[in-house]
């Protein structure tokens, strides 16, 4: 006798209907479905008890009890906040005046209730970022909120927020750059003894910590007890890492540990939020690199088979810069835009780590609120019904016939009970009667992890009136993998693993429709300074407006390109008219776009290198941010300095000077120090009008905007690359200038 694991119960046309009863009885065959019964080699006999059918054995590398707890918590927030966030820097350099740090109104309720509502499950707190500053009053040092104005050197930053997380429920971990730019020992061995001291403070006097995240940056210059040079360490040998994970394990057991690899969790390669497809949990530990701070090789993907369970963190923030600047207000990533992060990572079986920077007040900015709260309004309703909840389901095998493994387990919400099937099998297949057409567009599916990774690719078809149709399919799953595919009508859906390391052990299958949202307008603007706005879909009228207040149905209505040529911000947004014309109803995503002069009448004048082979120096002014000025030509490398020198074809009042790096991927030739000189006439130059360096370009390679303390008049500038990132020439994707 067939088992039926799940009676689909209400909606199932008459004849479609099951037999009365939900365990075991027979069910009628249904038209067309004779072709699927084929497909169901396997008989599952009722009532074989549990026991008798031995649990599949796990297969390849598999999480440790804290890394499952950890995969459990899918979504949380980082806070970066600290010195920069008053200096307007993205790394401090360590000779911060602890004055400068003086929030206004610091509100740690405000912030973690935030990061609450945004569906976050815990916060790590920058405790202490590159430039040294600690959030608490370190013993081991001065430079810390004890000697800030910030309630009169009695506040810590650590405490609060640790306290509010606990009364919210939500866990609550620490970052502790070991790069510090401030610490005069910095890069000898006596550093270690103050990391490690540090670290011991934060582990024994703020009750729980969930992961202590260590990041592997280091840029090498820096303020170092007022040495001011450049120390370099050996990422693989100075740190002394395993002293310190043990020194993490004897304090927190339970707390599972950041870094580029691991011990317990991997960064994703990038921080854009976005995991590889695929997505593997596992990491080949014997390569080369892989400590803290050393090669990204393969981690955006993972590796099979790996040697350990590593899986991925996607950290991003919800502004291109990981500390509040006022100037990115309105570049705060659309509700849209973090759906899309969240499927590609969430959705790829990595952790979202999401960041929300406070601002000067101390609170989570008004803009990023917001768009969090609008983010997870979608989600909610998403994820609000499991559309095959009710679904019958079928499988071509099911281990040992037992009910402990049959596919019921797929709806049960448990993530630790499975779906397995018999040694050996590892092409399986599973049949979702839902009983009536349902619409859907994400498709939710989970391994079980203790049983390791093992579906390598699988395929979802939906029942047509011909037959089956492939409408997706994916390789990873792992701790989680959401599908959005176009709307799907169908009242039957098919899984069909069709690649397997080992028999398939799956623990969740869902099926849900997104909410239609109106699409964010796309900003275009052309060599001759005109700007463009469109709409994916036709129908919304597309309001903006260009002194950077909130578009809204009031603001300029769209008919027609209109010029730009001095740039600007652009910020727009789509209504969709109410029925009989009366209004507008808001809906869809803001767009806003920060425009620089027009390069129509841009000129290079010179360049320090150029090559025909494709290094050509107009393309730094081309307006195509796909073509490189390279100084990496048929001869080789050209190192830093290069320079390049831009005539602007008449005088402008110029306000702030824009780099933008290359844009595939690549870092080498990535400037991350520069000087800006500006002219008149091309030949009385004066001192560099901005220069310093474009800190953390590397692992975010985001536009580079530097604003001139007071607008200058000039019709030529001069581009001077003086450090790379990495490699041993300069790349520039565009340059660019805006005026007043
Ligand atoms: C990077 C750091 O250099 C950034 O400043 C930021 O903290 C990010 C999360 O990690 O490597």
């Amino acid at each position: 006798m067939k088992k039926i694991s799940s009676d689909c119960g209400a909606g199932v046309e008459p004849g479609r209907r099951l037999a009365a009863s939900p365990r075991g009885a027979a069910r009628p065959r249904l038209a067309g479905f004779v072709a699927v019964c084929a497909l169901v080699a396997a008989v599952v006999p009722e009532g074989r008890a549990a026991d008798e059918v031995s649990r599949p054995a796990p297969h390849g590398p598999v999480p440790t009890e804290r890394q499952l707890r950890w995969h459990e918590m899918e979504f949380y927030g980082f806070l970066h906040f600290t010195v920069n966030t008053f200096t307007d820097k993205e790394w401090g350099y360590g000779d911060e005046k602890e004055s400068v740090f003086n929030p206004t109104g610091f509100d740690a309720e405000q912030i973690v209730a935030t990061a609450r509502q945004g569906g976050m499950r815990g916060l790590i707190l920058t405790a202490k970022h590159h430039d040294g500053f600690c959030l608490w009053p370190s013993r081991y040092t001065e430079h810390s909120v004890k000697n800030s104005p910030w309630r009169q050197g009695q506040g810590d930053v650590v405490k609060e927020i640790a306290e509010v997380c606990r009364r919210h429920g939500l866990k609550f971990g620490v970052y502790l750059s070991p790069w510090d730019r401030n610490h005069k020992s910095y890069a000898r061995p006596e550093y270690l003894a103050y990391y490690r001291n540090q670290l011991r403070e934060l582990l024994t006097q703020y009750g729980d910590i969930f992961t202590v995240w260590f990041d592997g940056a280091n840029g090498g210059d820096g303020y170092y007890g007022g040495a001011r040079e450049t120390r370099r360490i050996d990422n693989r040998t100075y740190y002394d890492w395993p002293n310190t994970w043990s020194l993490v394990r004897e304090l927190m057991p339970q707390a599972v540990m950041f870094s580029d690899a691991g011990p317990d969790f991997r960064w994703v390669g990038n921080e854009a939020g976005v995991a590889g497809d695929p997505c593997w949990a596992t990491l080949d530990m014997t390569r080369p690199g892989r400590y803290p701070g050393g090669s990204s090789q393969g981690l955006n993907s993972g590796e099979r088979p790996g040697t350990a369970w590593l899986p991925a963190e996607c950290d991003v923030s919800i502004r291109p810069g990981w500390f509040y600047h006022a100037s990115e207000d309105s570049r705060v990533k659309t509700p849209a835009k973090l759906l899309d992060i969240y499927y590609k990572s969430v959705g790829r079986g990595a952790c979202l780590n999401l960041n929300l920077p406070p601002d000067r007040r101390g609170r989570i900015h008004e803009n990023d609120v917001r768009s969090l709260q609008e983010f997870r309004r979608i989600l909610d309703a998403t994820f609000a019904v499991n559309l095959a909840a009710n679904a019958r389901l079928e499988a071509s095998n099911t281990r040992g016939g037992a009910r402990r493994y049959a596919p019921a387990s797929l709806l049960d919400g448990d993530r630790y009970s499975c779906w397995a099937v018999d040694d050996g099998v590892t092409n399986a297949e599973l049949v979702v009667e839902l009983g009536r057409p349902v619409t859907f567009n994400v498709i939710d599916l989970r391994e079980c992890l203790p049983l390791g990774q093992r579906v390598e690719a699988f395929a979802l078809d939906q029942w047509k009136a011909d037959g089956w149709q492939e409408f997706a399919r994916g390789t990873s799953i792992g701790n989680r993998r959401l599908l959005r595919t176009g709307f799907v009508t169908s009242d039957r859906v098919r899984l069909r693993v069709t690649q397997a390391a080992a028999g398939p052990a799956l623990s969740e299958f869902g099926l849900y429709a997104e909410p239609i949202m109106l699409s964010q307008p796309k900003i275009t603007r052309d060599k001759q300074g005109w700007v463009t706005l469109a709409s994916e879909s036709p129908g919304p009228h597309l309001h903006y407006t260009l002194d950077g207040s909130e578009p809204g149905p009031q603001s300029l209505l769209y008919d027609r390109p209109f010029p730009l040529s001095k740039g600007g911000l652009v910020r727009a947004r789509a209504f969709s008219p109410r029925a009989g014309g009366d209004g507008e109803q808001a809906a869809g995503d803001e767009a806003a776009e920060t425009f620089g002069v027009s390069k129509a009448r841009w000129k290079v004048v010179s360049a320090s290198y150029q090559s025909p082979g494709g290094g050509e120096a107009a393309r730094a002014i081309d307006d195509r941010p796909e073509t490189l000025w390279n100084t990496h030509g048929p001869q080789g490398e050209r190192k830093p300095p290069q320079e390049i020198t831009v005539d602007l074809g008449e005088t402008l009042e110029v306000a702030a000077f824009h780099y933008l790096p290359r844009r595939d991927g690549l870092a080498r030739g990535l400037v991350d120090k520069f000087a800006l000189y500006l002219s008149e006439d091309g030949r009385v130059w004066g001192n560099a009008a901005a220069g310093g360096e474009f800190a953390n370009i590397k692992a975010n390679p985001i536009l580079q905007v530097v604003r001139l303390p007071k607008p200058v008049a000039a019709r030529f500038f001069r581009f001077v690359a003086l450090r790379v990132a990495e490699g041993e020439h300069v790349a520039v994707a565009e340059l660019g200038l805006e005026a007043k």
